[in-house]
C-alpha cells in the first residue's frame, strides 16, 4: 500500500516561516550544493581520494529539519552521504574542504574524509561508511539524553538501503521499549548503490510498514519540498520532545548524482533523472521566495556569488594546508 503523504499548504507554511529564515533556509540548501559542487571540482582534479558521495537533490530533508533543533542540544548522526548534516550542524565549511583534501587542519585531522565528517561539540556524531551503522548510534544517544535529562532528542538520518539491516530493527525495537526520543529519518533517494529500492525492501511504504512492527508512530513526506520537510520536522521534534517516543519518518527524495562520483548510473535512465531535476527543491524556493516578493533575481544573484566565493576560499585554504605529519600517523587510532 503506497503511503499517505504529509500534507502542507505552501502558501501557508511559507508565511509561517517568514521572510529572513525562509531566505536563510534557501541560502543553507545553496551551501550545501555549491559546497559539494566544489568538492566535486577537486575530486575529478584528483585532489580528493577516497569515496565521494553527493547529496545534491536531497537538500531539502535536513536542512528542514536541522533547522527545528539546536546542534550541541540535540544529536544528529548519519551516514556516509554526511556533507550537508555536518554544514547544518554548524562545522565550518574550510573545515570540512580540508578533510575532503586530507590536510591536518580538516574536521577529522585529515584522517577521515568524505565520510567521516564529526562534531563533538554539536553532537554531529558522523558519518558512517558502515549502511546502518550509525542507527544504534543514533539510539544510545537518544538514550544518553534521556538519561541525563537534557531535554534532547536525536535525529537518526538513514538511507533506504539501510532500513533491511538487523541493526535497523534492533534499535528501533529498543527504542520503543524503552521510549527514547528518538526520531529515525529514512532519506529514499528510490535507490542503495545501483539497487532500486523496490528490489531490496518487500514493502513500498517503508515508514508505515516498518513502524507498526515496533509500535511507533510514522511519517511520509515529499522530500523535494522543502515547506513539508520544515512543517513534518516541526510536528515531529515537538512530538517527541513532549512524548519521548520514538517515530519513524521517511522521506520520498532522490539524488542526481551517482551513488558516488565514480558511478555509470547504468540502472536508471536519463529520463528519469531529468524529471526530477524539473522539482529542484532549491529552484522551487527560490521560486517561492521571488512570487512571494521576498527576493528578487538580482539578489538571488548576489547571494549565490557570495557563497560560491566562500567555497573558493574554503578550497584554497585546503589547498594550502599542510598534510598530517608523518608523527600523527597512529594518533587517534584506536588499535
Ligand atoms: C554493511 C554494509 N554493506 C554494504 C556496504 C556497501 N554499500 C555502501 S553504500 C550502499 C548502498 C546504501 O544505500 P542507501 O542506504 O539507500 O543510501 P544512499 O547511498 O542511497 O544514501 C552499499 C550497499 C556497506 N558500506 N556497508
Ligand atoms: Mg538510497
Amino acid at each position: 500500500m503506497p503511503a499517505q503523504l504529509y500534507e502542507v499548504d505552501p502558501i501557508a507554511v511559507r508565511d509561517e516561516i517568514g521572510k529572513e529564515r525562509l531566505i536563510e533556509l534557501w541560502r543553507r540548501m545553496l551551501t550545501i550544493r555549491r559546497f559539494e559542487e566544489r568538492a566535486e571540482l577537486a575530486y575529478r582534479a584528483k585532489k580528493v581520494a577516497g569515496f565521494l558521495h553527493l547529496y545534491i537533490g536531497q537538500e531539502a530533508v535536513a536542512t528542514g529539519w536541522y533547522d527545528h533543533i539546536t546542534p550541541g542540544v540535540d544529536a544528529t548522526v548519519t551516514s556516509y552521504r554526511c556533507h550537508a548534516h555536518a554544514i547544518l550542524s554548524g562545522v565550518d565549511v574550510k573545515e570540512l574542504m580540508a578533510e575532503l583534501y586530507g590536510k591536518a587542519t580538516g574536521n577529522a585531522k585529515g584522517k577521515g574524509g568524505s565520510m567521516h565528517f564529526f562534531s563533538r561539540e554539536k553532537l554531529f556524531l558522523g558519518g558512517h561508511g558502515i549502511v546502518g551503522g550509525q542507527i544504534p548510534v543514533g539510539t544510545g544517544a537518544a538514550f544518553s539524553l534521556k538519561y541525563r535529562k537534557t531535554g534532547g532528542v536525536s535525529l537518526t538520518f538513514l538511507g533506504d538501503g539501510a532500513t533491511p539491516q538487523g541493526t535497523f530493527h534492533e534499535s528501533l525495537n529498543m527504542a520503543s521499549l524503552w521510549s527514547l526520543p528518538a526520531i529515525y529519518i529514512i532519506e529514499n533517494n528510490q535507490y542503495g548503490m545501483g539497487t532500486a529500492c523496490h528490489r531490496a525492501n518487500a514493502v513500498d511504504s517503508l515508514a508505515e510498514a516498518k513502524a507498526v512492527g515496533y509500535n511507533m508512530k510514522a511519517y511520509t513526506f515529499d522530500g523535494l519540498d522543502l515547506f513539508a520537510s520544515w512543517k513534518c520536522a516541526q510536528e515531529v521534534v515537538a512530538e517527541v520532545r513532549r512524548s519521548s517516543r520514538p517515530v519513524l519518518v521517511e522521506a520520498k527524495t532522490y539524488r542526481y548524482r551517482g551513488h558516488s562520483v565514480s558511478d555509470a548510473g547504468l540502472y536508471r535512465t536519463k529520463e528519469e533523472v531529468e524529471r526530477y531535476k524539473r522539482l529542484d527543491p532549491i529552484a522551487r524556493v527560490q521560486q517561492a521566495l521571488q512570487d512571494a516578493g521576498w527576493l528578487s533575481e538580482a539578489e538571488a544573484n548576489a547571494i549565490d556569488e557570495e557563497i560560491r566565493a566562500r567555497m573558493a576560499e574554503a578550497a584554497d585554504f585546503a589547498e594550502r594546508s599542510p598534510e598530517p605529519p608523518l608523527s600523527q600517523l597512529t594518533a587517534d587510532v584506536y588499535a
